[in-house]
C-alpha cells in the first residue's frame, strides 16, 4: 500500500515536471514564432505519417537551397523507427525567387492518435497550425500508403488544419514501381498538388522547390460576401482573420468586401457572391 502511493507521488511530480517545461517551450516557441511573423517570413511545414521521410526531405532541402548565414547543418536524427523525431526543429533556407522562408521538421503523425494526445500534440505541433504552406510527406513506396494519409489527414483536421494549403509529396519513388504508383494516384486524385520525389536520391527537388515558391505567399483574393444574420461566427472570422474593407447590413444579411487569404477563402466560400480580383 505505502509503495504503492509514494510511486503513484513520484508520479504525479513527474507530470507537474513534464507540464512546466511544456509550458516553458510552448512559450519559446510563440517568442520566436512572433518574432518571424513580424519578419513575415513564409513558414512551410513537413507533415506526414512516421517513417514517410520528412526529416530526410528536410535535410535535403536545407542542403540544396542552404540560407548563406545558416550552413552549419545539424543533422536532424533520421532513423527507420518511430518518433525518430522527438522535437520541431526549424532552419531557414533560401528560395530562388522569393528569398527567405522557414521549413519546420514534425513528429511523424500516427494511426488512431487518442484524443487526448492530440491536445499534447497541439503544442508540438503549433507550427503545423501556423504554416503558410503544409508539405505532406508520403511513403509512397509503402503498400499502407493510402490508410496513412488518410490518417494524417484526420489528425490534420483534429488540429483545425486540413483548409491549409497542402502539397502532397510521394517520397521515396526510387524504390517504387510505376504500376502501384499510379494506382496510388488514383485514389487521391482530390489533391491538386501532387508532386514524385525522392528525399535521399535527390530526385525532383527542384520540382518542389519551384512547386513551394508558387504556393507563396499568399495570394490575397478580395471578395464580396453577403453573410445571413444567424452566421455571426463567419462575419468574426473575417473580421479576426481577414482585412475587412467594406461592411453593409442588407435585408438578405451582412455585406461585406473583404481581402483574405486561401485558408479563409476555403472556410467561408459558400457566402462569397463575387470575387473581385
Ligand atoms: N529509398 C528511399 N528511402 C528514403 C527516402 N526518403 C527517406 N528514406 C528513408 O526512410 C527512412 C525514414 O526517413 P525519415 O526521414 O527519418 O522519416 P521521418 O518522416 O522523418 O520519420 P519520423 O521522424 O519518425 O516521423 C530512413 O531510413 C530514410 O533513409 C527516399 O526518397 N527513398
Ligand atoms: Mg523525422
Amino acid at each position: 500500500e505505502k509503495k504503492l502511493e509514494t510511486d503513484r507521488r513520484h508520479i504525479r511530480e513527474t507530470i507537474y515536471d513534464l507540464n512546466q517545461e511544456l509550458k516553458k517551450v510552448r512559450k519559446n516557441r510563440e517568442i520566436q514564432r512572433e518574432k518571424r511573423n513580424k519578419e513575415s517570413i513564409p513558414k512551410v511545414s513537413l507533415v506526414g505519417y512516421t517513417n514517410a521521410g520528412k526529416s530526410t526531405l528536410r535535410n535535403t532541402l536545407c542542403s540544396i537551397a542552404a540560407a548563406k548565414d545558416n550552413r552549419t547543418k545539424e543533422d536532424v536524427f533520421e532513423a527507420d523507427m518511430l518518433f525518430a523525431t522527438l522535437d520541431i526543429t526549424t532552419r531557414a533556407i533560401i528560395l530562388k525567387n522569393k528569398g527567405l522562408i522557414t521549413l519546420t521538421d514534425t513528429v511523424g503523425f500516427v494511426r488512431k492518435l487518442p484524443h487526448d494526445l492530440v491536445e499534447a500534440f497541439k503544442s508540438t505541433l503549433e507550427e503545423v497550425i501556423y504554416a503558410d504552406l503544409l508539405c505532406h510527406v508520403v511513403d509512397a513506396s509503402s503498400d499502407d500508403a493510402l490508410e496513412q494519409i488518410k490518417a494524417v489527414e484526420e489528425v490534420l483536421a483534429e488540429l483545425g488544419a486540413i483548409d491549409k494549403e497542402t502539397i502532397l509529396a510521394l517520397n521515396k519513388i526510387d524504390k517504387i514501381d510505376k504500376e502501384k504508383l499510379e494506382e496510388l494516384k488514383s485514389k487521391i486524385s482530390y489533391y491538386d498538388d501532387i508532386i514524385e520525389i525522392s528525399a535521399k536520391e535527390e530526385i525532383n527537388i527542384d520540382g518542389l522547390l519551384n512547386e513551394i515558391e508558387e504556393k507563396l505567399p499568399y495570394s490575397l483574393k478580395k471578395c464580396e460576401y453577403i453573410i445571413p444574420y444567424e452566421r455571426g461566427d463567419v462575419v468574426s472570422l473575417l473580421h479576426r482573420s481577414g482585412r475587412v474593407l467594406e461592411e453593409e447590413y442588407v435585408e438578405a444579411g451582412t455585406k461585406l468586401t473583404v481581402e483574405v487569404d486561401d485558408e479563409v477563402y476555403n472556410k467561408t466560400k459558400e457566402y462569397i457572391i463575387n470575387i473581385l480580383n
